[in-house]
């Protein structure tokens, strides 16, 4: 094992990830309704540059040309997600097939092409209509997601693939009804806490809609970030405390360990009295799961701060008194991200060791992103050649991880940064869609290779 080509298990999957909104385009194709993200960007000064998802990648009509750069990595399976808005125009009732046509003539071509689907089912683009209804902050939608997974895993099990519930509930609870920054834009305490209790609801309840047929593999994506303490001062080890909690515990702890940790009365009473927690709701958010997909991106190193809000029953979720300090000397990326590939590694053997019960794990989601139009992205290989090291150490520590799908395979509609920001392996030129690999690319069909995993 070298460090260029540390070893992997036979059968390890390699993929790619990307998500509806951010590369389709075509938002008014085929009976597709209007979601929160259509609607977020046409706020005044929400998404840099004034950007939207109208066209994107135009993916919708390009897939084929996709997929063939796909086969070019090499990889033998691609994370994408479904709409919901395409399949439920309005959230609800009868579903709209010519938006599941869409999904079924790209699992078709995978087919042909060898490469396995993990589909995912929410990756946050809510249909508009749902949020007139209070959206995640009502118990309601987890009830009609429930409705909605049932739809497409009924229309598309015969591909057999992965399912994936929830991508990232921490960003499409505290992230979009807490920090505002992204669709709808609430910056809300209670209303943010509900948020992410019914995200977790809706994924236990859509789990047994998903399992019909036996065979299925059901798992949920959530998005990690160790929370290291800025300084060896307690105040700052209680606000890594705080962190973690926010960003992290509060959603493997009821996933892996079937309960909401005890400091979240701690760190949130003053802000909600939980009354949006029923009987029943955990025991359906820790039903056992086939696969657990991680996202990692960086660390947090934590400091102590005051708090944005004085009075502690008008705060918002995210606000909790931390500030998140940018350590010295260490690799940056180009949008101000630590390069940490050791928190990858510690990410997946502090799960290991404190959910004894671990399903296999897929990172779902790793990757880089700066902006500029560089295709000879070498902060990008660096940053690959890390994580993939880091998860190879993972491996060799005992954590049974069974795949790595890189963040993206094209540059896409970066949320609240717009299309400034670029993730992929493959340069996407805007104006004309013409899509040119980059460095990374040929770096990781070389990586790829190199496993012999295949
Ligand atoms: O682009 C996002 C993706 O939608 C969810 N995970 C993080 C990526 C990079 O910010």
């Amino acid at each position: 094992m070298t460090e260029d080509h540390p070893a992997f298990p036979p059968g390890f999957v390699w993929g790619t990830a990307t998500s509806a909104y951010q590369i389709e385009g075509a938002v008014h194709e085929n009976g597709r309704g209007p979601s929160i993200w259509d609607t977020f960007c046409r706020v005044p000064g929400a998404v840099a540059g004034g950007d939207t998802g109208d066209v994107a990648c135009d993916h919708y009509h390009r897939f084929q040309e996709d997929l063939r750069l796909l086969a070019g990595l090499g990889v033998g399976a691609y994370r994408f997600s479904v709409a919901w808005p395409r399949v439920q125009p309005d959230g609800r009732g009868e579903p709209n097939a010519a938006g599941l046509d869409f999904y079924k003539r790209l699992l078709d071509s995978m087919r042909d092409l060898g490469i396995t689907p993990f589909v995912t089912l929410y990756h946050w683009d809510l249909p508009q209509a749902l949020e007139d209804r209070g959206g995640w902050r009502v118990r309601d939608t987890a009830e009609r997601f429930a409705d909605y997974a049932g739809i497409v895993h009924d229309a598309l099990a015969g591909w057999e693939p992965y399912w994936i519930t929830l991508n990232e509930p921490y960003c499409s609870s505290i992230t979009s009804y807490a920090e505002g920054r992204h669709a709808p834009g609430a910056k809300e305490g209670h209303g943010a806490l509900a948020a992410a209790h019914h995200l977790l609801l809706g994924h236990g309840l859509a789990v047994p809609r998903l399992r019909t047929r036996g065979g299925e593999r059901v798992g949920i994506t959530l998005n990690m970030s160790p929370a290291v303490p800025a300084s060896g001062s307690p105040q700052d080890a209680a606000a890594a405390r705080r962190q973690d909690l926010l960003v992290n515990r509060q959603f493997t702890e009821p996933v892996f360990g079937g309960a909401y940790p005890r400091d979240m009365e701690e760190t949130f009473g003053a802000i909600t009295d939980f009354s949006f927690r029923r009987d029943g709701d955990l025991e359906l958010i820790g039903a056992p799961l086939d696969f657990f997909g991680l996202n990692y991106y960086y660390r947090i190193h934590a400091a102590d701060a005051p708090y944005a809000e004085p009075d502690p029953a008008r705060r918002t979720a995210f606000d909790i008194g931390v500030r998140h300090v940018t350590p010295e000397g260490g690799v940056i990326s180009g949008l101000g991200w630590p390069v940490e590939p050791e928190g990858l590694r510690q990410t997946l053997t502090g799960l290991a060791a404190r959910h004894p019960g671990l399903p296999p794990v897929y990172v779902t989601e790793n990757g880089y992103g700066e902006h500029g139009d560089d295709l000879d992205d070498q902060g990008r290989v660096s940053y690959l050649r890390g994580h993939i090291a880091a998860v190879a150490e993972a491996v060799a520590a005992g954590v049974d991880v069974r795949g790595y799908f890189c963040w993206s395979l094209l540059d896409n509609f970066e949320w609240a940064r717009g299309y400034a920001a670029r993730f992929g392996l493959v340069h996407v030129d805007y104006e004309t869609q013409a899509r040119t690999p980059k460095a990374s690319y040929h770096w990781l069909r070389d990586r790829i290779a190199a496993s012999g995993t295949a």
